[in-house]
């Protein structure tokens, strides 16, 4: 059945209005329908998933092992569904979505196709403006996705050019076909990562706009084996357990090591990174306990990895260019298959953005800056005509979607103006002046850190108890108080000032957009944080206005 094949209308009035269809709109709608909340969720795409509904661009998988990138909601539901493969991919990811969609009848509570343009605290209730009509609503919930407002950068005279632009996160749903195509990759992301040797096995020739690179570890994708799957099934509550209990919320089987990269000797540290190497993913970063807060240790890592590029790739000058000299696992670590070994193909090469800046956009293609050969004349320029480009560019990450959307709190004042210094607010889920309005894996909390199908069951959970408990008092609204959001908000810059994540541009902390200010937004470690919001929900919410 296609998605639309049930589009819901929207009702007049509602308990709980939720943004967003991906996995944290569908949980919550289920949640909040089974606490007995009238709900309704509006979804702009024509269809459940979210990212995976967006970011169909080829290669697009998930980056955490699929038995942990799921739900565990519903013991029913992790028995019965079947993974192919370790790390899923997205039709695969997709099709999932779909049937828990089906499965627990989630579309007959979606308007499809459907965007929401404002959010209006009126009378006490939230007055949610759609691309199709007006709710009122007593609750929303922003379940509007951390990584779903592409970052689509402009360069001069790009609107002259002929050929076809895609963005990796907003993909044809046909798919496209770069068969005898000249195609360029603007972007060494996670996304670019992925996409890049896919297209290269395809397009007549690709070339690769690198401006950072970035570093990669090899996926070791394999087929899941029976035996492997029925042994996380015969215990499945037990193997989530475990890696709700790792600061990144996976991999519980796999711990951080009990050491400091500089505390073993070269040989021994050089073995216990090749384990990880040779075992793929992201727990390659957890081979010793200090790769992100001890700057020596941390560049030990990172010299394995440049010695694994420079002697997976032939040619030495792209070895070069392909080499980061940033801390490692300062913007998120990426994950790959055979990533540095197509540039060993005969039809890819790479560009450094850093040494040849794009200077213009022609119908055809794109020039470029080159410095003159000996660095004394003037620079070059060279045109390269492309038939395709790829921008694998980001998103404006965590606040992008939000940020999208009208949103007026108490006595008028604009979530954009609150937060025109960053995103203020208190656990990641609520903002003073914007009385029941939640986010599900809001800036502040460890979201985008961490499995993010743990963290939003952990915020969803959350968010019903606390707003089932509103309701049996005589209380009609909570909100964060503004005392308790400037100690979160100081506490969140403090955990990560204790890290080497704010060394480098990333769009963890915004710099990737032009002009959006530069804050850490999400907070480092899961279960401190989760132990900290039972706590607060223990003793009557505290950090919370309810009147
Ligand atoms: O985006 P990115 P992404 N000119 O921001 C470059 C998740 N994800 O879509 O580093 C030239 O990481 C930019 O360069 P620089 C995952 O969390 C997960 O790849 O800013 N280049 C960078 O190379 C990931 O981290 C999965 O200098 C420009 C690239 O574009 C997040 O999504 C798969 C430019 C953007 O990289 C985002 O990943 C995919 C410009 N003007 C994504 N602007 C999996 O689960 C930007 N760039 C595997």
């Amino acid at each position: 059945m296609g998605n639309n094949g049930r589009m819901a209308a929207a009702p007049n009035r509602v308990d709980v209005a939720i943004v967003g269809a991906g996995f944290a709109g569908m949980y919550m709608l289920h949640r909040a329908r089974s606490a007995g909340f009238s709900t309704h969720v509006f979804e702009r795409g024509s269809g459940v998933g979210g990212t995976w509904y967006w970011n169909r661009y080829p290669g697009a998988r998930c980056d955490v092992p699929s038995l942990e990138y799921s739900y565990q909601f519903s013991e029913e539901l992790q028995q019965e569904w079947e993974w192919s493969e370790k790390y899923a991919t997205q039709p695969e990811i997709l099709r999932y979505a779909e049937h828990v969609a089906d499965r627990f009848d989630l579309r007959r509570d979606i308007s499809f196709e459907t965007t929401v343009q404002s959010l209006n605290w009126q009378n006490n209730a939230w007055r949610v403006s759609t691309t199709s009509g007006a709710t009122l609503a007593r609750f929303v919930v922003l379940a509007t996705g951390c990584l779903s407002a592409a970052n689509v950068p402009r360069f001069p005279d790009d609107d002259l050019y002929k050929g076809n632009t895609y963005h990796t996160g907003n993909w044809p749903h046909e798919g496209v076909d770069f068969t005898g195509k000249r195609v360029a990759v603007i972007g060494t992301g996670s996304s670019g990562i992925q996409s890049i040797p896919v297209i290269a096995e395809q397009a007549e020739y690709l070339t690769v706009l690198q401006r950072t690179p970035a570093y990669s570890v090899p996926a070791r994708n394999q087929t899941l084996s029976p035996d492997y799957v029925a042994s996380v099934k015969a215990n499945y509550g037990e193997f989530r357990r475990k890696n709700s209990l790792t600061r990144a919320a996976l991999g519980g089987d796999t711990p951080t090591g009990p050491q400091g990269a500089c505390e073993v000797s070269d040989q021994e540290r050089h073995n216990a990174l090749e384990v990880r190497w040779q075992k793929g993913g992201l727990l390659f970063l957890g081979a010793f306990n200090d790769a992100l807060t001890n700057p020596t240790s941390n560049r030990l890592i990172a010299d394995f990895v440049r010695e694994k590029i420079r002697t997976t790739v032939c040619d030495p000058e792209t070895a070069r260019k392909l080499m980061p000299d940033a801390v490692i696992g300062c913007k998120r670590l990426c994950v790959d298959t055979d990533y540095y070994e197509t540039f060993n193909r005969h039809n890819v090469s790479l560009i450094d953005l850093r040494e040849q800046p794009i200077q213009r956009f022609t119908e055809s293609g794109i020039v470029f800056t080159r410095p003159d050969t000996d660095g004394v004349g003037e620079p070059q320029t060279i045109e390269y005509e492309f038939d395709a480009v790829v921008f694998a560019t980001g998103f404006d990450a965590m606040t992008g979607a939000i940020n999208k959307i009208d949103i007026q709190g108490r006595d008028g004042q604009l979530l954009t103006d609150v937060w025109s210094e960053g995103p203020v607010n208190y656990l990641g889920l609520s903002v003073h002046g914007f009385p029941n309005l939640f986010m599900i894996t809001g800036p502040g909390s460890p979201s985008v850190l961490t499995n993010m199908i743990v963290s939003i069951q952990h915020h969803v959970d959350w968010i019903t108890e606390c707003i089932a408990q509103l309701g049996d008092s005589a209380k009609t609204t909570i909100e964060a108080d503004s005392e308790a959001q400037r100690e979160w908000v100081e506490h969140v810059n403090t955990v990560a000032g204790m890290t080497l994540y704010t060394s480098c541009s990333s769009w963890y902390l915004g710099t990737n957009v032009y002009g959006k200010p530069r804050v850490f937004m999400p907070l480092p470690g899961f279960p401190a944080y989760a132990q900290r919001c039972a706590e607060i929900a223990r003793d009557d919410y505290r950090g919370f206005v309810t009147r």
